[in-house]
């Protein structure tokens, strides 16, 4: 293992003014966002698409510190042959992959998942650093609900989770880390802290556990945030100071960077709060995103599935990606959202 070369890459990852671009969304997953604009799912649809996005040469090159890719697209080449890789590294921007194999129920906890995929992933590794990648992404998956998560679904989580990342970093790959608390459901915002401060903690000390490095990982987590459907709703200013007390509590500052996934926030929304983080300032990490639908909901929006519409659709891009940039740094103002 190259710390160094990690702790640098994933350093570049959460870059100021920067953050990533999860566009690894598996079969089942675009599927639902293309019938949600008409658009058929093919190969050659999923590959225009993300062909669009990757030549959005002003968000990519100064908004977009890295891709995630799914392992179809890590492979696709573009139009005129050049491998979607190459699109994002001319950009100046890091190639990553989804390596789990998703989230599957999990034996005794009805309601839970476990997310698999560590069967041959040394091997799988390997490869995906053959094709171009520098740092990879698993997503755990807790739900909150009646009587869950159980501890089982929790403790089980974190150990995939860290047995990955050691995997990751001894193939000089940076794991980013992401146990998600979902938000569906009518939680509240205290129960959503509850469970996340457990989640962080469990991983946390599994990390541990499995020697992985802190300096060479991202982690992306979730932000504190009342259930979509909790009767009562709090500020961005609550969300942003209380899952900056929840993060303080749990992420050691040995580790370069938070990037948050966005959740089924609107994109405004997830914007507002990662401003909100930083305007507050003095964090020991550099706070950061790495959202998919926040950053993919209005550029799918405007394309449509047209050839027409892809200056459009590249233009929605550049601004949420502009927008996030700044709120990385604490720059955004809401205005900035009306005048475009
Ligand atoms: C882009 O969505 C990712 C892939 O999801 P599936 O495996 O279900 O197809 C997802 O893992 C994503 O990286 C994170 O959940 C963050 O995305 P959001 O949309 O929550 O910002």
């Amino acid at each position: 293992m190259d710390l160094a070369e990690l702790n640098k890459v994933a350093n570049a990852m959460v870059a100021p003014g920067k953050g990533i671009l999860a566009a690894d969304e598996s079969g089942g997953t675009i599927q639902k966002r293309f019938t949600a604009i008409g658009v058929e799912s093919t190969d050659y649809t999923r590959r225009d698409y993300r062909e669009l996005l990757f030549r959005s040469a002003k968000a990519m090159t100064d908004h977009i510190s890295g891709v995630i890719l799914f392992d179809e697209t890590i492979r696709q080449k573009a139009a005129d042959g050049t491998p979607l890789v190459k699109l994002i590294e001319q950009a100046g921007s890091v190639p990553g992959i989804k390596v789990d194999k998703g989230a599957k129920p999990l034996a005794f906890c009805p309601g839970e998942t476990i997310t698999e995929g560590l069967d041959g992933l040394r091997e799988r590794l390997v490869e995906y650093r053959n094709l171009g990648a520098k740092f990879c992404k698993w997503r755990a998956v807790i739900d909150i609900g009646p009587g869950i998560p159980s501890y089982d679904c929790v403790h089980s989580n974190a150990h995939a989770l860290a047995r990955y990342a050691a995997l990751c970093q001894e193939e000089n790959l940076v794991p980013i880390v992401e146990p998600e608390v979902l938000m569906d459901g009518d939680h509240d915002m205290d129960r959503c802290l509850e469970v996340t401060e457990f989640v962080q903690k469990a991983v946390f000390q599994e990390l541990y556990y499995a020697k992985v490095k802190l300096e060479g990982i991202v982690l992306k987590p979730n932000m504190i945030v009342p259930g979509k459907k909790c009767a009562k709703q709090v500020s961005d200013a609550e969300i942003a100071e209380k899952t900056l007390r929840v993060l303080k509590e749990c992420v050691p500052p040995a580790v370069p960077g938070i990037a948050f996934l966005s959740g089924g926030q609107s994109d405004v929304e997830a914007t507002a709060r990662l401003d909100a983080m930083n305007k507050i300032g003095g964090a020991p990490w550099k706070l950061s995103f790495s959202y998919g639908r926040a950053l993919q909901a209005a550029p799918q929006k405007a394309w449509g599935g047209k050839t027409g519409n892809v200056a459009a659709a590249q233009d929605a891009f550049a601004h949420r990606a502009r927008m996030n940039g700044l709120a990385s740094l604490g720059q955004w103002q809401r205005e900035m959202e009306k005048a475009a």
